[in-house]
């Protein structure tokens, strides 16, 4: 090429220009299909936030409560949104979810949908409005808010009939528009059939898949606070993990089916699907204590540090988000046992993170597609900074070679998720005088999508090795880290 240059250009200024720009021009892999929308991106790099369970249910010592008790049982003395926000900031959550209308149909909002509602309460003498409150808090603290809407009522005496529908909408409407914006917006699926129904007292079978139009619940959302993305119902744009005891499976794919009969099917959500036709990544729920809703019987089981830390290597370290649930308590506080153990979680988790050992690596790829997508990209840590191959090879590895040996017990692992997600098997090696021996993992070492963190007995190591030995596609990974935490 360079003898074809004409002579003006065959200095050397020129030519590092000309390699330069030639290096810049590598084209970026192609995209695997399906891949995130944007907001699908900046949702998983939520990583963890938190749901609030607060309302009658809290007062009557239940978890689903019939729809029947007197709204006025509602009476927290010392409730407190702030001490709610500054505890979940205090452990990391970016946000929060509340129940703005649990299956008893008890709205903590001022809505003119029905009485049944926090007007009706002694709560501020009938003018406190619960959403408002928490809306402002995460307002003034930065986290991002999200809501709640049980489309079950057990109080409606118009469930299970079109009327309810209208007054199911009406409730999102006057929540959108006025408590925006906001990140995520929960259609609970559960449905146990009877309630009170308005003094009817009785069972009533509704098909969820047409009764609620779901699609038109999603656009009335999305008018208002078009970020938001949706769990639940026919239109979701990220899935249930299938459990609510906080697993999520090792293999963990972003791509799932769309059709509901997928998107209520245990056994698969809790892994998705390599060949699934749409991104729809998984979130798990689950509560620090056994029960969604506060109960003192429970205040001897509260998550341990080990406990919530296992919740953490099972949910965000298997590919999904983790949505965390704080039960408030009768006085209407987040109960101090519960933020002790989830602050010194989230304590625990930036010791354990706080140092790449591999920042000082010597770093080499068996391929490179170019400069632009070099292998020391897997240590920057901007984003959009990835290490790719070229298109067709199908299998690759990274070796770092540590200054001197380096004890760690942890791997972090990102794939570049913007261009898809496609590892299906890899597997770790250490080098140590002399030789290379395989690290042992509990787990099998399949997918790594968005975040996948390995934990193993630590190693004294001169280097590290990662094979990429199956993946579809184009190989992109974005971050690669090891870390020493506590054991
Ligand atoms: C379930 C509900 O039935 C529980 O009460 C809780 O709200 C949980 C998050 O979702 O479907």
């Amino acid at each position: 090429m360079i003898s074809r240059l004409p002579n003006s250009l065959r200095s050397p200024f020129w030519l590092i220009i000309i390699v330069l720009f030639a290096a810049s021009c590598t084209p970026r892999p192609e995209l695997s299909c399906p891949v995130p929308s944007r907001q699908q991106l900046e949702w998983q790099q939520l990583e963890t936030y938190a749901f609030i369970h607060f309302g009658l249910n809290t007062f009557n010592d239940m978890e689903w409560g019939y729809g029947d008790t007197p709204s006025h049982t509602f009476n927290p003395p010392v409730l407190d949104c702030e001490q709610w926000v500054l505890t979940l900031k205090a452990c990391g959550m970016k946000g929060v979810i509340l129940t703005a209308k649990h299956h008893d149909g008890f709205c903590l909002w001022p809505t003119e949908t029905t009485d049944y509602c926090i007007r009706n309460t002694y709560y501020n003498k009938g003018g406190g409005d619960l959403v408002k409150e928490l809306s402002e808090a995460c307002k003034k603290h930065g986290l991002k808010f999200g809501l709640y809407l049980s489309p079950w009522d057990r109080h409606q005496a118009d469930y299970g009939y079109p009327g309810y529908v209208e007054v199911y909408h009406r409730q999102i409407e006057e929540l959108v528009s006025h408590y925006g914006p906001l990140f995520e917006f929960w259609f609970d699926g559960a449905n146990g059939g009877t309630g009170w129904y308005g003094g009817a007292d009785e069972a009533r079978a509704i098909v969820a898949e047409h009764y609620y139009d779901y699609e038109k619940a999603r656009d009335i959302v999305w008018k208002y606070s078009p970020e938001a993305a949706i769990f639940g119902g026919t239109v979701p744009t990220l899935r249930w993990i299938g459990n609510e005891k906080g697993v999520a499976d090792a293999t963990q794919w972003c791509m799932y089916k769309t059709d509901f009969e997928a998107l209520n099917d245990e056994k698969n959500l809790k892994r998705g699907f390599r060949d699934g036709e749409a991104w729809l990544p998984a979130e798990v729920d689950v509560s620090i204590r056994p029960g969604w809703f506060y109960h003192a019987s429970e205040d001897d089981k509260v998550k341990t540090v080990e406990q919530l830390t296992d919740l953490y290597y099972n949910s965000v370290g298997h590919n999904t988000n983790l949505l965390l649930n704080f039960p408030v308590n009768l006085e209407g506080k987040i109960p101090a046992i519960d933020s002790a153990n989830a602050v010194q979680w989230y304590q625990k988790l930036q010791r354990d993170f706080r140092d790449n050992l591999l920042k000082d690596c010597k770093v080499t790829a068996s391929h490179t597609r170019g400069q632009r997508f070099k292998a020391m990209n897997v240590l920057s840590d901007e984003y959009t900074h990835y290490w790719a191959t070229d298109d067709g090879v199908q299998q690759a590895e990274l070796v770092f070679e540590f200054p001197q040996a380096t004890d760690f017990n942890r791997l972090m692992l990102q794939e570049y998720i913007p261009l898809g997600q496609n590892v299906e098997s890899f597997s770790l090696d250490y080098y140590a005088k002399g030789k290379w021996l395989p690290i042992e993992t509990g787990e099998p070492l399949t997918t790594i999508g968005y975040k996948r963190l390995v934990r193993f007995p630590t190693v004294k190591a001169e280097k590290l090795r990662i094979r990429f030995r199956v993946f579809k596609g184009t190989l992109c990974i974005n971050h690669v880290g090891t870390y020493l935490a506590e054991e």
